[in-house]
């Protein structure tokens, strides 16, 4: 018996499991924008993610404050994607574990941390049979949203994050090894087009996302997932900073107009700013009294360097690739929880017995372990998952 604590605890000591997700990039009306990393998105140095709800990287991830040389140009009411990934494109995405919802939010371009801008433009939780990470999973990587019809053209940081609910039943506040874990994506954008409707006034981060919120303490295994409710303010309904969008009919010629606002963009951003900027939201329940930062996006902070010129933009009208179209995920990355190859070394030795086969055990155990990954918690896991060895 000697042997089996030995073999558990040298499987509790090698490593930490990662499993863990970063954006790739963007996709406007199904163009692929790029690679983001360093040219408009500012990615963060890995895919962990943030999980103290009071540190400043709850904003735009760890190292989020520093701008990028360029932007994405999206015309209003166009289709947006964000696409992430795991360590490699097209690989398994994230974690299944990683349950959770996944949303969108918009700032002027200058925002800083703790400003009252941030809107949110998109959310999506448990929709009854899937939560919104399984979906995205399924969906090639790709979370789709629209960008607001009307929004007023200007430089905007565009925030899609994920919200992983998997050690959620405990605070960050309270056990560090625990907790929500963010995953926020920052992308700086020139939205185009006619629109005249601003940004209202918005939730900060930090502050938007405190320990109290139902939805940032959760337990993913005990409590009724169509109980969840996303944190955050409501979804902006668009048309709230006071004036109307210019052209309701933005979101149905967007094949008629787009090459136009393409065309044009380049000169209309540094000069359109939105006529609006002191409109109060509506949805004052959830977002802050009074801010100063309701302002048109600043043109100020703004990068020059445009990564996505006229030949990126969209020509069509058509929809966001769906998984159909998109590399599909295998059914996890092919690694196995190291506790699977512990316990099959085990078995081996006891099968063995009496006389135990230690070279050919090891050997099948450490062929095992060179394609296996590590949990700390293994008694929860296996509360959680009822057996050891998922894939991970
Ligand atoms: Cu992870």
């Amino acid at each position: 018996m000697k042997f089996f604590a030995a073999a558990s605890i040298a499987a509790t000591f090698v490593g930490v499991a990662h499993a863990h997700a970063v954006e790739f990039g963007l996709w406007v009306d199904g163009k692929d924008m790029g690679a983001g990393k360093g040219t408009y998105y500012r990615a963060p140095p890995s895919n962990s993610p943030v999980k103290d709800l009071t540190s400043n990287d709850v904003m735009c991830n760890v190292g989020g404050t520093t701008a990028v040389s360029g932007t994405v140009s999206i015309p209003t009411g166009s289709a947006v994607s964000s696409e992430w990934f795991h360590d490699n494109r097209n690989d398994d995405i994230i974690d299944g574990s990683h349950k959770g919802p996944i949303v969108a939010y918009l700032a002027p371009a200058d925002v800083k941390p703790g400003d009252a801008s941030w809107v949110k433009i998109a959310e999506d939780g448990f929709d009854g049979t899937n939560w919104a990470v399984t979906n995205l999973i399924a969906n090639g990587g790709k979370y789709d949203f629209t960008m607001p019809a009307g929004l007023a053209a200007g430089d905007y940081l565009l925030r899609v994050e994920i919200l992983a609910l998997h050690e959620s039943d405990t605070l960050f506040s309270e056990n560090s090894a625990r907790g929500i874990q963010l995953y926020a994506a920052c992308n700086q954008i020139t939205v185009t087009g006619s629109g005249s409707t601003s940004l209202p006034a918005g939730v900060a981060f930090p502050g938007a996302y405190k320990d109290s919120d139902a939805g940032i303490h959760f337990n993913l295994y005990n409590a009724d997932p169509k109980t969840y409710v996303i944190p955050g303010p409501a979804v902006w309904d668009g048309a709230s900073s006071g004036s109307a969008p210019a052209t309701s009919a933005a979101t149905t010629s967007v094949a008629a107009t787009t090459s136009a606002a393409a065309t044009t963009s380049a000169a209309q951003t540094s000069a359109a700013a939105p006529t609006t900027s002191a409109a109060a939201p509506t949805t004052s329940a959830a977002a802050p009294a009074s801010s100063s930062s309701a302002a048109a996006p600043a043109s100020s902070a703004v990068p020059t360097t445009r990564v996505v010129t006229t030949s990126n933009a969209p020509a069509t009208s058509k929809p966001v690739p769906t998984s159909s179209t998109a590399a599909q995920p295998t059914s996890g990355s092919g690694q196995v929880d190291a506790n699977v190859c512990m316990n099959s070394y085990n078995k081996c030795i006891a099968q063995s017995q009496p006389n135990p086969d230690w070279t050919g055990c090891e050997a099948t155990r450490t062929a095992c372990l060179s394609n296996a990954t590590y949990n700390f918690n293994m008694s929860q896991r296996a509360r959680r998952d009822g057996k050891f060895g998922r894939l991970l």
